[in-house]
């Protein structure tokens, strides 16, 4: 076991473990307050917190049996019926913004067939967080689509980007007059990854890593035309994507073989989506498998992140299938919970210095749009909420241009192959009775977001026997 050591922090005591102490802030600072307007939110999807979506590819992975855990979204955090009751708990909070997105299957149930009443309940939520004065942000595709789109080969299919503009027009079209920041796709490389690599979301296949650069490539088309769609019916509107960034380390830095198949993953994870915004093309290797999209380059008008984890890698001969590439969490790094098979990842605050400075040069402004961690207990939120809130701090004092922060996310709710098994919520849902239970990380990030700053008074009214860190 590690020392623990007590870190004096004006009034407040974090216990930190040492082994730790290079890569999380040590003190809580009084911080200097946020730009005015910062945007403090949570993060949702439809299909996590809706409930009653059947159909979507994802319902019919639920059916088939493919989530680990066994479970089934069900009635989700039942935002179809009553979305409200959170956004009050959000209002209650002070947070100022929410990301949500709107489920393509319930607004487009057939092919070209609209639903008026799908389309009147968002135009409901929307008015409802304007209402409780809270800024949204809407994402047009987070995983989910409709089965039929599904059944025409989704975005590797003929005339998938038109389909998909057609149905965002529709969108922009009838919710323009509530929104002005859209986000387009929601990590196309976790998407790309986990269905075509990994075979954890659907369709569930392994080792198909051609397809899967097919598949970035294909996203960053269906990104630009619905960018430009968008543009057209609302020329103020801001429009991104949320990319999700990994940090991955070579498991043993000084093996030549460990830092080339670390820097493999890193370009075709980290890198592909962004070099299309940024240079309109792939690198080598990956460029091989892709075409010229010139036309991609520059569509956006921010970048959106989603930063959790550290990985390491490691080569390992014997998995070509995943480019010779063994991505693990070392045991006693910080964590929360694990997951059903495996870690959900190390819990790593100064992740989000890494991605900001990458994306950094694409030369937009940068939202954090999810950053979080599972942890049922509530045990290491609220340290991972102080650090990060920090390190943003610096990197704001420093000239980046952060606009908002987004906490994934408000209501525990399901997560996708894992199901209801990791919880991610600053409050705490019982999915059977609906019950709500506000944790205490959602008290401290309410009184961040409504002191628009950190102070170490605020760690201590909510953590008066301190933040304890318990990586394992
Ligand atoms: O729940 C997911 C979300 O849908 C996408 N980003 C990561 C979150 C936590 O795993």
């Amino acid at each position: 076991m590690d020392e623990a050591h007590d870190l004096e922090c004006g009034n407040v005591k974090v216990k930190q473990n040492s082994r730790n102490l290079t890569d999380v802030a040590p003190r809580v600072t009084a911080g200097s307050r946020f730009p005015e307007g910062f945007l403090w939110g949570v993060s949702t999807a439809a299909h996590q917190v809706e409930g009653g979506n059947d159909n979507n590819q994802w319902a019919a992975w639920e059916q088939a049996g493919r989530i680990k855990s066994g479970d089934r979204s069900g009635k989700a955090c039942d935002w179809w019926n009553n979305a409200e009751r959170d956004f009050d708990l959000a209002q209650e909070m002070g947070i100022n913004a929410l990301r949500l997105s709107v489920e393509w299957s319930r607004i487009e149930p057939r092919e070209g067939r609209y639903d008026a009443l799908a389309v009147r309940r968002y135009r409901q939520m929307l008015e409802a967080l304007h209402q409780r004065g809270i800024q949204p942000m809407v994402c047009l595709h987070h995983f989910t689509h409709p089965l039929w789109f599904e059944q025409r080969g989704a975005f590797l299919g003929g005339g998938a980007a038109d389909l998909f503009g057609r149905f965002v027009r529709h969108v922009v079209s009838a919710l323009g007059d509530l929104c002005q920041h859209w986000v387009t796709f929601n990590e196309p490389n976790v998407y790309a990854t986990l269905g075509y690599v990994l075979g954890e979301f659907p369709p569930g296949r392994r080792g198909q890593i051609l397809t899967a650069v097919a598949l970035v490539n294909a996203l960053a088309r269906a990104h630009t035309q619905a960018y430009r769609a968008i543009h057209e019916l609302q020329p103020q509107a801001q429009v991104g994507w949320a990319h999700n960034f990994v940090v991955f380390q070579p498991a043993r830095p000084g093996a030549r073989r460990d830092r080339w198949v670390t820097g493999l993953v890193n370009e075709l994870f980290n890198e592909s989506f962004l070099r299309l915004i940024e240079l309109g093309k792939l690198v080598f290797p990956l460029s091989l498998a892709s075409g010229d999209l010139t036309e991609v380059k520059g569509a956006c008008d921010f970048v959106g992140l989603n930063v959790y984890s550290r990985f390491h890698v490691a080569f390992d001969a014997r998995i070509a299938s995943q480019m010779f590439a063994r991505v693990f969490v070392p045991p006693h790094v910080p964590q929360g919970d694990h997951g059903v098979e495996q870690p959900y990842g190390e819990a790593y605050p100064a992740a989000i210095r890494v991605a900001v400075e990458r994306v950094a040069r694409i030369g937009k402004p940068i939202y954090v749009l999810e950053n979080g961690v599972p942890d049922a207990d509530d045990r290491i939120r609220p340290w991972l909420i102080v650090n990060v809130v920090q390190e943003l701090d610096r990197l704001i004092q420093a000239g980046q241009d952060i606009r908002g922060y987004f906490h994934w996310t408000l209501t525990d709710n399901f997560e996708w192959s894992e199901g209801w098994k990791l919880r991610f919520g600053l409050v705490a849902l019982d999915p059977k009775t609906q019950q709500r239970t506000v944790r205490n990380s959602g008290r401290l990030y309410g009184a961040i977001a409504r002191g628009n700053c950190i102070s170490p008074e605020m760690v201590n009214q909510y953590f008066p026997a301190g933040i304890e860190l318990t990586p394992d």
